[in-house]
């Protein structure tokens, strides 16, 4: 990731006085194949959503907490073999501290909340990519979850010559899950995809357009979120 998506302190005590224009506690998610464009979207979109008054967290999966780091650093060791289904709980045993110590304590006090990768991630990598079945996989991601969903998850479809050229440009060394081959991945992008088409809380956007335009229509799809929680 280029953006070090900082893993803010968890959110203080609910009485505690907070700079709270708008309290509609609202759970964005970004999705997308590694360097669709995720990083570079939600600091525009936390940058904008700031501006219209938002107390905006924005975090990421695996991450977000001190455990959470700690896993992240195991999961993308390239040098760790790891296997399918210990990816699918070592990632899920992050996301339910994450859920638990961040997420949860954030939408209570009315922040909206931005994550960089949540379930379906899990769905697409794990389930699409790797072959695991995908209704044992639910059942994970809900033990860790449990009734915390986003209100919209934005996948960012974009190919995937597109998205390793980009990756390439960048220059930063591949981790354990990047340096899998192009079937692996277009097997990920078909899943999120899948998982986009079968659920009305998704917004799939062509992640080839220019950041400027991915940034206006990802704006426009959180703030009819935002209103469709406050009216
Ligand atoms: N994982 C995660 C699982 O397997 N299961 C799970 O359950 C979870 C939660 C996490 C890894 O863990 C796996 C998936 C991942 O392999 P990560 O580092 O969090 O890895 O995620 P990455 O997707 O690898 O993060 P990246 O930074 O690599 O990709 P981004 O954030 O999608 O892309 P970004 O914004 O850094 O952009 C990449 C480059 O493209 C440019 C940017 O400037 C940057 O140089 N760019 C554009 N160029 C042209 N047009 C645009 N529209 C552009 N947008 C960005």
């Amino acid at each position: 990731m280029s953006m070090a998506l900082a893993s803010e302190s968890p959110p203080s005590a609910p009485d505690a006085p907070r700079l709270i224009h708008s309290n509609a506690s609202v759970f964005i998610v970004i999705e997308g194949i590694e360097g669709s464009g995720k990083s570079t979207l939600i600091a525009a979109l936390a940058h904008a959503l700031r501006g219209d008054g938002h107390d905006v967290l924005m975090t990421r999966e695996p991450g977000g907490t001190p455990l959470g780091d700690a896993v992240r650093e195991i999961f993308l060791d390239r040098a760790l073999p790891i296997a399918p289904m210990t990816e699918a709980l070592l990632v899920n045993a992050a996301r339910a501290q994450h859920v638990s110590d961040v997420i949860r304590p954030a939408l209570a006090v009315g922040r909206l909340v931005i994550c960089d990768r949540f379930t379906d991630s899990t769905l697409a990598y794990q389930g699409y990519g790797r072959g695991l079945e995908l209704e044992p996989l639910r059942a994970v991601c809900k033990i860790a979850v449990g009734d915390v969903e986003p209100n919209l998850t934005l996948l960012l479809d974009t190919p995937v010559s597109v998205a390793r050229d980009r990756l390439r440009t960048r220059g930063v060394a591949t981790d354990r899950i990047e340096r899998e081959d192009d079937a692996f991945h277009e097997r990920v992008r078909r899943g999120f995809l899948e998982l986009a088409e079968s659920s009305p809380r998704h917004r799939a956007i062509d992640g080839r357009l220019s950041e400027k335009q991915i940034f206006d229509e990802s704006l426009n799809a959180v703030r009819a979120a935002v209103g469709a929680r406050v009216s």
